[in-house]
């Protein structure tokens, strides 16, 4: 299977015969949600972004940030990251055959993340710091040396990441609504701008974490905190990009608490047998809280996978029975 470049060539700032660094990214499932479109009274699906090649949605930008980089001469790249930007620099800078640095907020980035990131080579930096200060030190450290930032500031991130609603719409041309949780708001303007090109306008429904609400809250937040990593963060770099999008699709920008982030979270691996990262069950969260609006059909995007943070499934799922090696002592632990 070519990646999503290859595939959208037509609607992507490549031509034939440019480098392609690639690991078979896009073409994800989507799937229908039984439980879930009943208690919300509209029907929903399900966009498994996390079946991407390091199981997140970060790889649909980082094949055009990569490659991209690689045909302007970079021999290096780097991001801040809360913890699948970095997974996924890591993971395609190793392909590319060039070097990656990630620096993300020391202690506080998903197991999962930040052994993906050890174990494809890149140079992992843990500052003492959050997001938002590991960003804007990125930014500024690029400004003087030959090194390409592949953060979502970089718009072939934008356009890589666009390419889900591509997919979507030849499935659901008439999709009335998409959720999708909000960080550093990359996302959702490339989901946007994405459906805009095909012509098409559901409604962009955003949900951010109650500790890491900027945009709800109409200015940054200095100590952003949430259970959900991935979206800690409190002055997101796409910010008026994503005020455009929320306006213009007529959609809404709204906060959950970590609480109903984890009940979607139990609710999606328990009932529906999808395991995403708490972050991604932001999506599913917002619709159960505060309902589709009067939508007929909303897709929730999930943005990456439940693997990456195991310490949370771990502390969300049940304990694990000890047993004796005797069959009695079996039957009654399984039967009991
Ligand atoms: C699973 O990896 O910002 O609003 O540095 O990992 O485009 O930031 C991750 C963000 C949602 C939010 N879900 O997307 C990073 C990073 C997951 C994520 C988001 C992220 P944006």
């Amino acid at each position: 299977m070519p990646g999503l470049i290859e595939r959208h060539m037509d609607r992507l700032p490549f031509e034939k015969g440019d480098p392609i660094i690639s690991l078979g990214e896009g073409n994800t499932p989507m799937i229908y949600a039984c439980e879930i479109s009943e208690r919300v009274g509209a029907r929903v699906w399900l966009k498994l972004e996390g079946l991407n090649p390091t199981g997140s949605f970060k790889d649909r930008g980082m094949t055009c940030a990569v490659s991209a980089a690689v045909r302007d001469g970079s021999n290096a790249v780097i991001c801040a990251s809360t913890g699948n930007t970095a997974a996924s620099a890591a993971a395609y800078a190793a392909r590319a055959g060039i070097t990656c640095a990630v620096v993300v907020p020391g202690g506080k980035i998903a197991q999962g993340k930040l052994a993906q990131s050890l174990i494809h080579g890149a140079r992992v930096i843990g500052l003492d710091g959050n997001f938002d200060e590991a960003l804007k030190l990125v930014r500024e450290l690029v400004e003087t040396e030959p090194v390409a930032l592949v953060n979502s500031v970089n718009p072939f991130r934008i356009e890589g990441q666009k390419t889900g609603a591509f997919e979507i719409h030849d499935v659901l041309p008439d999709l009335a609504a998409l959720a999708i949780p909000v960080g550093n708001a990359g996302n959702v303007t490339a989901w946007w701008k994405g459906f805009q090109e095909v012509g098409a306008a559901p409604r962009m429904f955003g949900f951010q974490a109650a500790g890491a609400a900027p945009l709800v809250l109409g200015h940054p937040v200095e100590n952003p905190e949430t259970i959900a990593t991935a979206i800690r963060i409190g002055n997101p770099a796409r910010w008026t990009e994503a005020e455009t999008a929320f306006a213009e699709s007529n959609g809404s920008v709204r906060t959950v608490t970590d609480e109903q982030i984890l009940e979607a979270y139990r609710l999606l691996a328990n009932k529906e047998g999808v395991f995403c990262e708490p972050a991604s069950a932001a999506s599913v969260a917002g619709l159960l809280v505060h309902g589709a609006d009067g939508v007929e059909d909303v897709v929730c995007v999930l943005t990456g996978n439940g693997l990456k943070d195991p310490d949370t499934a771990l502390a969300q799922g049940g304990g694990v029975t000890p047993c004796e090696v005797d069959i009695e002592a079996l039957r009654a632990v399984v039967l009991g």
